[in-house]
């Protein structure tokens, strides 16, 4: 892998993405390997001096679980009100331990963490956006007052939370690059190629690895 070397500025946040228990080896819906993004992220994390984290935080019963819908399994698709949503095994429930941060992150200046998909008619895979990809979470608006240009994304899991917020930050005019040894993937029915592709054409900045100046 080709590190590139960047050296952080003031401007510039760190978004870390989901990096929950339930995504981790032994969670409700397990990233594979999604552990191995904790001390990826801890060392850029040093050298950014702003840092935001993302939870997804769901109610308990909430429509983007199959178990709301007797019938359907975890990882196929139904129509709801905003469209097609996949349904998935019941996963960071509010104030659960799968919800919690994995106990490994060292983030100890991070400014925000912002909670999303705690609606329980709404699934949000983006921080910045819900997936009726009309209800903001708020996370534009802070991040524009606060006057930041750019974000280094991320966490778990790249095809899903990681690239709906990339490309959501990116349409929400900030420079985007995403981090992919620091992130990783579920890979549903080619979902990592996917969004690969599609962040590019968005024109997210895909870095494979990065080390800090
Ligand atoms: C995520 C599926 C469901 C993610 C969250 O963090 O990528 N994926 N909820
Ligand atoms: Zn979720």
């Amino acid at each position: 892998m080709c590190a590139e070397t960047i050296s952080p500025h003031r401007h510039d946040v760190l978004l870390v993405i989901d990096v929950q228990n339930d995504f981790c080896p032994g969670g409700a819906l397990a990233v594979p390997q999604g552990d191995a993004v904790v001390p990826v992220i801890n060392r850029l994390a040093a050298g950014f001096e702003h840092v935001v984290v993302t939870q997804d935080w769901h109610t308990p019963g909430h429509e983007s679980f199959a178990s709301s819908h007797p019938g359907h399994d975890p990882f196929s698709e139904i129509t709801v009100a905003y469209g097609r949503q996949t349904l998935w095994p019941d996963h960071c429930v509010q104030d659960t331990n799968g919800a919690a941060l994995h106990a490994g992150l060292a983030l100890p200046g991070a400014e925000l963490i912002i909670r999303k998909g705690f609606r329980r008619e709404i699934d949000s895979y983006s921080a910045f956006f819900e997936n009726d990809r009309k209800t903001p979470t708020g996370l534009g608006g802070y991040l524009r007052e606060r006057g930041f240009q750019r974000l280094f994304c991320v966490g778990l899991a790249l095809d899903f939370c990681v690239r709906f917020s990339a490309e959501d930050a990116r349409k929400q005019g900030f420079e985007t690059i995403v981090v992919e040894s620091a992130c990783r993937g579920i890979n549903l029915e080619g979902s990592l190629n996917a969004a690969l592709q599609s962040m590019r054409q968005a024109g997210v900045t895909l870095m494979q690895d990065a080390v800090l100046a």
